[in-house]
């Protein structure tokens, strides 16, 4: 089988979310966005599809790499692009490697009529969630204070949440540890002590500011904290882990895919590992780093609500304890699934466990009539 061509369609949706100036999700008013498509289709009809992806730079640097390619060595086609990335990393970045590897396995997945999971060699098929919220805001009935955060806890328990993190404010909303405890604290009150809390705050915190929030933490009972710094220091979370007791989970958003992951767990600069398929470029080497752990008796805590992280999570022998699915916010309803899919890729039953799909492939519904009615 050969790959025979590659390409990105766009889609129209209405969207009902916005980014800050830094980046950070937030709801806002509803508005037009695109997201696109990735397909790569082969000579025996078979396709493969990844929600996500650049078009130009797909259409240019990979297509011509992928063309000719049996679709079933997508390790070699994995390395074949991370090497290229050598020395054109600010356009071929992660998340587009991601959004190929992805879209391979999907691919592999459907021609095969399996589900992903059960290529990996499956340990599950439901993971508990925690409730991820988004960063706060300044939003009157949003997440703007920490009572606004422990009213928020309480309704994600009513809804069957065992679990909680707390994405905390970030400029261009003032960070403050002082704040951040307030509302960590106004949480665990709210909730009693069986739920478990963890917390990502502003992620340029000073090594003491880290600590500090750190050992407020402890007494709260919180179950991690994860980037509180720049993680670009790996020595600044050896001595922030060194002196804590509270999980260090991390690295999560620095460069380096499975690299960093072994350097971290090799120096002690945290106590659980961390990855998504976004922050490593893709399943393939989520799973090096998945089986890097396992071999140091570590848990792997998986970045992201995709249905791809899911996947891995089914496969875990050392189980990631929970699928962050969110971001979640009081303004938004999480349970309602994007237009481009028919049915929820995280369904969440009242126990706060989601259900992997048992579709072949990534086992995402896609919805073909919404994408050909809204296609750019
Ligand atoms: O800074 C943010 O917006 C969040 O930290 C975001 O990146 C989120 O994906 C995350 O870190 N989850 O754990
Ligand atoms: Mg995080």
């Amino acid at each position: 089988m050969k790959i025979v061509d590659v390409k990105v369609d766009t889609i129209h949706y209405r969207s009902n979310k916005t980014r800050d100036s830094e980046g950070h999700g937030h709801p806002g008013p509803e508005h037009d966005a695109t997201q696109t498509l990735l397909t790569i289709v082969t000579d025996e009809g078979a396709e493969g599809y990844f929600f996500g992806g650049n078009k130009q730079i797909i259409e240019s640097m990979v297509k011509p790499l992928l063309i000719g390619q049996d679709p079933f060595y997508h390790e070699k086609i994995w390395h074949m692009l991370k090497e290229r990335q050598r020395l054109a990393l600010d356009r071929l970045s992660d998340k587009v490697l991601c959004a190929v590897d992805c879209a391979l396995w999907d691919l592999k997945g459907r021609y095969l009529n399996q589900p992903i999971y059960k290529l990996l060699g499956a340990t599950r098929t439901k993971v508990p969630a925690y409730a991820s919220t988004m960063c706060g805001d300044d939003l009157e009935g949003g997440l703007n204070t920490p009572e606004a955060y422990a009213e928020f806890a309480l309704q994600c328990k009513a809804r069957g949440y065992t679990a909680f993190k707390l994405h905390t404010w970030q400029p261009p909303y003032s960070a403050d540890p002082k704040r951040d405890v307030a509302a960590c604290a106004a949480v665990r009150e709210a909730v009693g002590p069986d739920m478990a809390l963890m917390i990502d705050p502003f992620h340029y915190y000073t090594r003491h500011q880290a600590l500090y929030l750190g050992r407020e933490l402890e007494k709260l009972d919180f179950y991690w904290m994860e980037e509180p710094m720049d993680e670009h220091s790996m020595s600044s979370y050896i001595w922030l882990a060194d002196q804590l007791d509270l999980a260090i989970v991390g690295p999560e958003t620095a460069e380096g895919k499975m690299f960093t992951r072994a350097e971290w767990i090799m120096h002690h600069a945290c106590d659980m590992s961390r990855v998504g398929v976004g922050d490593v470029g893709g399943l393939t080497p989520m799973m090096k780093v998945v089986h890097l752990a396992e071999s140091f008796n570590m848990q792997v805590e998986s970045h992201g609500s995709g249905i791809a992280n899911l996947q891995a999570l089914c496969a875990m022998a050392i189980p990631g304890q929970y699928h962050e699915r969110g971001l979640l916010h009081p303004f938004i309803d999480y349970d309602v699934p994007p237009p481009w899919l028919n049915t929820l890729e995280d369904p969440m039953d009242d126990e706060g466990f989601v259900h992997i799909s048992d579709l072949p492939g990534m086992g995402q519904d896609i919805n073909w009539d919404y994408i050909k009615a809204n296609l750019v």
